[in-house]
């Protein structure tokens, strides 16, 4: 089955909670990045956890021993998953992959980023990216929505590695991203609706139609 991730990119933990209270029986996952993590402390991951799984989207991108250490934390309070840059190489997703093999946790390494500036370097080495995360034993990457054909190559290297893609509405990507990847990663097409729980319904609707696609 596909999966829905929501990213829960706002900036007021009561906000925060309130949306992912409204959405949990709805989405798979909830993924938090810098905006909710430091306006609400760190301790917002656990609070979610409570509800579905966390991905923790710090887009770890140091040496390996500071790595190290945010990851940890990460893991220590409740994250399911950390996201790292593939391009900080393979040395710090050995550092990562090692702190979550210990909680049993997950590592998704981002390929190139979504955005027009993605292009620029790191679509550059995106497809190596791909490969090295997968032979350090990754366990999923985050590849754009955005760029299809970009996708389509990076699946046919990495053959059935998971794929999350972000990028789908409000940054001009298409669910088509759903024929090369595992599951989607959105924000605000959900949390800025009018509607975000209707919303969140429809999406999860036509992410389960390519889910059953032969
Ligand atoms: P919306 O554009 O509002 O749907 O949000 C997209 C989410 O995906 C944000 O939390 C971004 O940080 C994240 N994201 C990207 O947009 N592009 C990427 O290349 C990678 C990520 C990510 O790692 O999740």
């Amino acid at each position: 089955m596909k999966e829905l991730v929501l990213a829960l990119d706002l900036e007021d933990r009561r906000n925060a909670l309130k949306i992912a209270e409204n959405l949990s029986d709805i989405v798979d996952k909830f993924k938090v990045n810098y905006p909710l993590i430091l306006s609400a402390g760190v301790r917002i991951i656990s609070e979610i956890s409570e509800l579905k799984p966390v991905i923790a989207d710090l887009k770890i991108a140091d040496v390996p021993h500071i790595a190290t250490k945010i990851a940890e934390i990460a893991f220590r309070n409740d994250a399911k998953a950390v996201i790292i840059h593939g391009f900080a190489g393979s040395d710090m997703m050995r550092a990562v992959l090692n702190v979550a093999k210990r909680y049993d946790c997950e590592v998704y390494a981002v390929t190139e980023l979504s955005s027009e500036g993605g292009r620029e370097f790191m679509g550059k080495f995106s497809v190596e990216i791909a490969k090295l995360a997968k032979e350090s034993g990754c366990h999923g990457l985050i590849a754009p929505a955005t760029r299809i054909e970009k996708l389509k190559e990076i699946r046919e290297a990495i053959g059935d590695m998971k794929i999350l893609c972000p990028g789908i509405g409000a940054q001009g990507g298409s669910l088509d991203a759903l024929k090369f990847a595992d599951g989607i990663i959105v924000g605000r097409s959900v949390y800025m609706a009018d509607n975000p729980r209707e919303t969140a319904k429809e999406l999860r609707n036509l992410v389960q139609t390519y889910s059953t696609r032969p």
